[in-house]
């Protein structure tokens, strides 16, 4: 019999990647989605299996991290032996609007969770994976970040996986569960949500480069993020729980860049050159200069005259809507611990990464300029 798995989250980024992963080595994958009014598995659909089919090993229930009688009733039927606990409110600017929700979800979700394992009896049997953030750092103390960093979270998302964080800790010590923290800092990939920045960036590129979109407004363009590949973390968050002992650890590739750098090497990624001028609420980023053996191999011919007519307009703005009322300006860790005791090496860096967002979301934004040039309205979605 292989193991069974639960993963609550798992219509998320982390969430279908980890699916897929463990399915690979031969779990059962149960999962909890949320009721919607319209589909939201789009991630997993290629996972899906008919729910009439005996010896599945996909199987969804619905539920809610706001909802404990649900958690510990699924967790009772399931009894798993890993839980990855992933599913947060996991926008920062969107929990300064949803902050008591934001706490609901990804605080005391994680109590729930936690407390469930423990009054069902299953601390010696279920191994739980708490989704920690590099967020904690927030107004960092210390360069890079490591696991003894100080935290000084700076965001209502941030503070509330800062009590998720300690209530797991707290459960491995009071009660001795197998429970740990991943500290992961920003993870991303062409599954990405559309309003996280990499995502907004590689998206945008993309339609401007088919000549669906104009320009698009961004926040602040010289915050700094340690991007990785999620295909890489989830691997991390796997080999955590099947270590001897408990412990927690910080996930991360040491290479720190501005949002301004990923949009220029997204551009480049293309055979656009941008450059930026201007500073604040005026800085603008313009097209330079165009690439056209890059950008016909990447893009295609038949796009390529109307990207050339843009040399010298302005793509990227600014809108100080973007901005956070408190910021997180600079995220750079140090992932030593987990590369020595969990031998854990990213195989992506941030041009590979970089590369793929940008060739599956040409891909997909391919689709809109043919819908676009067949009359349909395309909408612009940038919150
Ligand atoms: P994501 O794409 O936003 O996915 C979040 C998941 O949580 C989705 O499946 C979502 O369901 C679910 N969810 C939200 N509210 C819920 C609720 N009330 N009850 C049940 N499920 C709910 O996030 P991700 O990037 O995969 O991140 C996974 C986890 O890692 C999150 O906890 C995040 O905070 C944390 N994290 C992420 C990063 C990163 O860079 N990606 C870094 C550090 C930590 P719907 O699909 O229905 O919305
Ligand atoms: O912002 C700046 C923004 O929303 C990154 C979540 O997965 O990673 C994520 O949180 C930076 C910030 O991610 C725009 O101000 C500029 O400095 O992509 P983001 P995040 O806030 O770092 C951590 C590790 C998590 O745990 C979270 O769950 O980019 N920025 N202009 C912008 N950000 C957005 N979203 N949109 C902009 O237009």
């Amino acid at each position: 019999m292989g193991k069974v798995a639960l993963i609550t989250g798992i219509t998320g980024q982390d969430g279908a990647y980890m699916s897929e992963y463990l399915i690979k080595k031969g779990y059962t994958v149960h999962g909890i989605k949320r009721r919607s009014s319209l589909f939201n598995t789009d991630r997993i659909d290629h996972l899906y299996q008919d729910p009439h089919l005996e010896n599945r090993n996909l199987i969804l229930h619905y539920g809610d991290m706001t909802d404990s009688m649900n958690i510990t009733r699924i967790i009772g039927e399931v009894q798993p032996d890993e839980i990855y606990n992933l599913a947060a409110q996991s926008h920062v600017k969107v929990s300064f609007d949803t902050p008591e929700y934001t706490a609901n979800v990804d605080g005391l979700g994680t109590l729930r969770i936690l407390e469930s394992v423990r009054l069902l009896n299953l601390t010696d049997k279920t191994r739980i994976y708490q989704a920690s953030t590099s967020e904690l750092y927030g107004l960092v103390q210390e360069i890079p970040q490591k696991e003894t960093t100080p935290f000084y979270p700076r965001s209502p998302y941030a503070a509330a996986k800062l009590y998720a964080y300690w209530i797991t800790v707290n459960y491995r010590e009071a009660y001795n569960m197998f429970a740990c923290n991943g500290i992961l800092f920003n993870h991303e990939s062409p599954l990405r949500g559309e309003t996280f920045v990499t995502r907004k960036i590689t998206r945008a590129v993309s339609r401007i480069a088919l000549g669906i979109q104009q320009d698009v407004y961004m926040g602040n363009l010289s915050s700094k993020r340690d991007w990785g590949h999620a295909k890489d973390y989830i691997k991390a968050m796997y080999l955590i729980l099947q270590q001897d002992t408990p412990d927690d650890y910080v996930i991360a590739t040491g290479v720190t860049t501005t949002i301004r750098d990923f949009i220029e090497k997204s551009f480049t990624e293309i055979g656009i050159k941008v450059e930026f001028c201007g500073t604040g609420a005026e800085e603008t980023g313009k097209i330079a200069e165009i690439i056209p053996d890059i950008f016909v191999n990447k893009v295609g011919e038949s796009f390529l005259e109307n990207i050339r007519k843009r040399i010298g307009e302005a793509v990227i703005k600014v809108d100080p809507k973007y901005f956070r009322p408190t910021e997180v300006e600079l995220l750079i860790g140090d992932a030593t611990k987990a590369r020595t005791k969990l031998s854990w090496e990213p195989k992506y860096n941030l041009d590979a990464l970089i590369e793929d967002m940008m060739q599956k979301d040409i891909k997909e934004m391919k689709k809109e300029a043919y819908l676009k040039e067949a009359g349909y309205r395309i909408l612009n979605y940038f919150e």
